[in-house]
């Protein structure tokens, strides 16, 4: 099998995105080298790394609340486990030892266990899906940051695609992503974790070792109040169908303009963000210029500026808006409807 037929055989899989990644390329740039995130580390044999991503529907960030998107991440983070073990297993079928990755658990031994075992998002960006944003979720031309991403592991080499040297976050001067975060999270082309957890992992691994903290020394009468709490039950929730438990917070993800998905369904319900106040818009000036004025700058530093893209922002979303524009034109002299999804 080669490159092309194993995209194709993705696609049929139901894939919404497939690149290939050398096994070589990411073992020599580590997203981080003090904790390296490489597949040397899982098997020696790893020629290749095949990058599934799977798209969130829109319409689920067009609800209300976040429930509905808190629970199609699951549904999607399940379709995307089942493609990636069949596309390893026809691999395997056809003699090249192949396994997946697994897309969410993290390593105990690796910061504190919030690293995974290896960054699927840096992987994307290896195998030229799209780059970092300001948030350092992956920005991909065709979904945004809107997508789960996976790898399969193979021992068959195939000719790797070539990551995006442009920038597909517009950047500083749109910053919709930090005007949204509730948790004031988004740095310069940065994230401060701990902070994010708390929205995004409500009922997560910390929430839960905090409430045994303060469980264990309660006094009688205080552990019965703690044991029918809405704390509890959300712990419940999160075993039962791990929603609460990581996936939590939406927002980075919905307001994105990046995406034919973003113009074809959230631009209306998106364009406005409730979350932003003057001090945010302030910050995300004072991020604009330090890049202006060539400021040290973490997320853009020499190594770090490999997943942001070389050449910086040169236009792609404008472009892509316009071609999107053209096409709603087209579909609607065609008698079709506007929106519909493109073939892929
Ligand atoms: C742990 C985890 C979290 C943690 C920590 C996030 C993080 N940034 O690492 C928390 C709870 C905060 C979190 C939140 C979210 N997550 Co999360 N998370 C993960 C997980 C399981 C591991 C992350 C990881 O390993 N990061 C790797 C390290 C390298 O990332 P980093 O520290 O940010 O990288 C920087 C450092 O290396 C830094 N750096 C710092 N110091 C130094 C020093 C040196 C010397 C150098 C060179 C570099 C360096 O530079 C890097 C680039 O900026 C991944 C799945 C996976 N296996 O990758 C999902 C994943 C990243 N999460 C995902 C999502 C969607 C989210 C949320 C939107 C919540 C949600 N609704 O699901 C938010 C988004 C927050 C954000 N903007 O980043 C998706 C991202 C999809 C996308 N489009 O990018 C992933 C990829 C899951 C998946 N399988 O698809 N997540
Ligand atoms: S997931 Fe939510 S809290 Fe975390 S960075 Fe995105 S907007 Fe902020
Ligand atoms: S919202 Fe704007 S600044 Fe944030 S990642 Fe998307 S394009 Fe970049």
């Amino acid at each position: 099998m080669d490159a092309a037929q194993v995209k194709e055989r993705a696609r049929a899989l139901g894939a919404d995105l497939v690149g290939i990644a050398s096994a070589a390329a990411l073992n020599a740039f580590p997203p981080d080298p003090r904790w390296p995130q490489t597949p040397e580390r899982i098997s020696p044999y790893c020629k290749s790394v095949i990058v599934l991503a799977q798209r969130i529907p829109a319409g689920a960030f067009r609800c209300k609340t976040n429930v509905p998107v808190q629970y199609i991440d699951m549904l999607v983070l399940r379709k995307m486990d089942k493609v990636a073990y069949r596309l390893a297993d026809a691999l395997e079928t056809a003699g090249f030892p192949s396994f997946v990755t697994a897309a969410q658990e993290t390593d105990w031994s690796y910061k504190r266990a919030s690293y995974g075992r290896l960054s699927t998002r840096h992987l994307g960006v290896e195998a030229g899906l799209g780059t970092l944003g300001l948030e350092v979720n992956i920005l991909t031309p065709e979904f945004g940051p809107r997508i789960y991403l996976t790898g399969v592991l193979t021992e068959l080499e195939l000719a790797p695609d070539r990551p995006m040297t442009e920038q597909v976050c517009i950047g500083e001067s749109c910053s919709r992503c930090l005007h949204s975060c509730p948790a004031d999270a988004v740095l310069h082309f940065g994230i401060d974790k701990r902070a994010c957890a708390t929205e995004a992992q409500e009922f997560g691994f910390s929430q839960i070792a905090k409430f045994f903290d303060r469980f264990i020394p309660a006094p009688r009468d205080e552990k019965h109040a703690m044991v029918s709490s809405r704390d509890l039950f959300g712990f419940w929730q999160g075993l039962l169908r791990v929603v609460g438990s990581f996936g939590d917070c939406p927002r980075c993800l919905a307001v994105c303009p990046v995406g034919d998905d973003y113009h074809a369904h959230l631009a209306d319900h998106q364009k406005q963000i409730p979350e932003r106040t003057p001090e945010k818009v302030a910050l995300g000036r004072a991020y604009k210029s330090a890049r202006k004025t060539g400021a040290p700058v973490d997320g853009l530093n020499d190594w770090n500026i490999r997943w942001v893209g070389v050449d910086g922002y040169q236009g792609i979303v404008a472009r892509q808006l316009q071609d999107f524009k053209r096409r709603q034109r087209e579909r609607a002299a065609a008698g079709e409807p506007e929106n519909e999804s493109e073939e892929r």
